[in-house]
């Protein structure tokens, strides 16, 4: 018998990558799921064995008889599912993006705390195996007090054939992919206190911007380079790595392309590959993010037994979706964005 039992809403084109991770995981077991695409439901409840199949959140919340519900469905009914949970009193996962708006992830935080559900946002990039890679050896010491950095992401995947809504927002690279090497950002240098942006559209077929260049100040003094790109067309495509460089008082990190780790300090330079494993459900070159998708699940199952908070809780992630807002602005005003207006009283910085 599972020790936790759980609900999925939304069976599309991620979710199946939840409901492998959680099928891995012994102490879990999902027990019912929901879409209000019946051709997903079926797919889906067929392709893991879930009996319990509903077209209705609602519905499904009604019936209940499980521990915590995995939300998986795109952002615009991200409020109104998480404020269900609240009210059933039901322990939530909620995709990233968070939310459409920052007014609405603050509402979705306080709907939690109201009720006293955990609530986590499964912002999994800081999850990846070569990202945690990097984490520790900052948190090593050994290449000192970094002061620089850059998080990139630059490619020229067609991600619009597998998410075929990305082409179709006015907000497209900050809000889906920057928003996790955003969260990188913060997880490897801190939070943030200013941002400056600019974006382009380069893809004339999608409605968002495909580019985006942000210049964050940290607390602390470092500043860093986040840069997210689907318009760069490179010899070997990389997608989907997350390629980090760190400037520190003692010495250089560089996480390059295939997941090559170079550190650089008073002790001389070392070299090796931080690849993230290929879980036996996994295909390249996902098999990066469906690894953290495992992690971050393994995660949460551990908050719920130590009553512990998620790294990114949905207090947390409010910290992360600011940036992102803060990114629009910029670009759009030309100006510099300080977080704190955005972010207000309230959010602990
Ligand atoms: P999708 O459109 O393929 O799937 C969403 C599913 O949710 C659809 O089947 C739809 O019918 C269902 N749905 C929507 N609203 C519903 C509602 N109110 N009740 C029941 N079912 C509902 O989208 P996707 O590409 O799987 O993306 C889903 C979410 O996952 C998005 O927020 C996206 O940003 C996120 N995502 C995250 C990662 C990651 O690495 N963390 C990767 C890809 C997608
Ligand atoms: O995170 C996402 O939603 C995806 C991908 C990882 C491809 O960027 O769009």
């Amino acid at each position: 018998m599972a020790r936790f039992t759980g609900a999925l809403i939304g069976c599309g084109f991620f979710a199946v990558n939840q409901m492998h991770g959680w099928r891995d995981m012994d102490d879990v077991e999902i027990v019912a799921i929901c879409d209000r695409d019946p051709q997903r439901l079926q797919i889906v409840g067929d392709q893991f064995g879930v009996v319990r199949r509903y077209a209705s959140a609602d519905e499904m919340f009604a019936a209940g008889g499980f521990d915590f519900v995995d939300i998986a469905t795109t952002v615009g009914s991200h409020r109104a599912l998480v404020e269900l949970a609240a009210r059933h009193r039901v322990p939530a996962i909620c995709q990233k993006p968070f939310a459409p708006t920052l007014s609405d992830a603050k509402a979705m935080v306080a709907a939690a705390d109201d009720t006293g559900i955990s609530l986590m946002v499964h912002e999994n990039f800081r999850w990846q195996t070569p990202i945690l890679a990097v984490k520790s050896v900052l948190d090593s010491g050994t290449i000192g007090d970094p002061f620089w950095g850059r998080v990139s992401f630059r490619s020229g995947f067609d991600v619009f054939s597998g998410q075929p809504y990305l082409a179709e927002g006015t907000r497209f690279i900050i809000e889906d992919l920057g928003i996790h090497a955003l969260d990188i950002a913060r997880f490897l240098f801190g939070d943030a206190t200013r941002m400056t942006a600019r974006t382009r559209r380069i893809n004339p077929a999608i409605k968002g911007e495909d580019v985006a260049t942000m210049l964050l100040d940290h607390i602390g003094g470092l500043t860093s380079i986040i840069d997210v790109s689907y318009a760069t067309k490179l010899p070997v495509e990389p997608f989907p790595e997350t390629l980090v460089e760190i400037d520190a008082t003692r010495g250089t990190l560089r996480l390059s392309k295939d997941y090559r780790l170079t550190v650089h300090g008073p002790g001389g330079t070392a070299e090796r590959v931080v690849a993230p494993n290929l879980l036996p459900w996994a295909s390249r070159p996902w098999h990066n993010i469906q690894e953290s998708v495992a992690l971050i699940q393994k995660h949460w199952i551990a908050c719920l037994v130590s009553g512990q908070e998620p790294a990114t809780s949905g207090r947390d992630n409010l910290k992360t979706f600011a940036l992102v807002e803060a990114a629009y602005l910029s670009a759009e005003r030309g100006e510099t964005v300080a977080l704190a207006d955005l972010l207000g009283a309230g959010v602990e910085r």
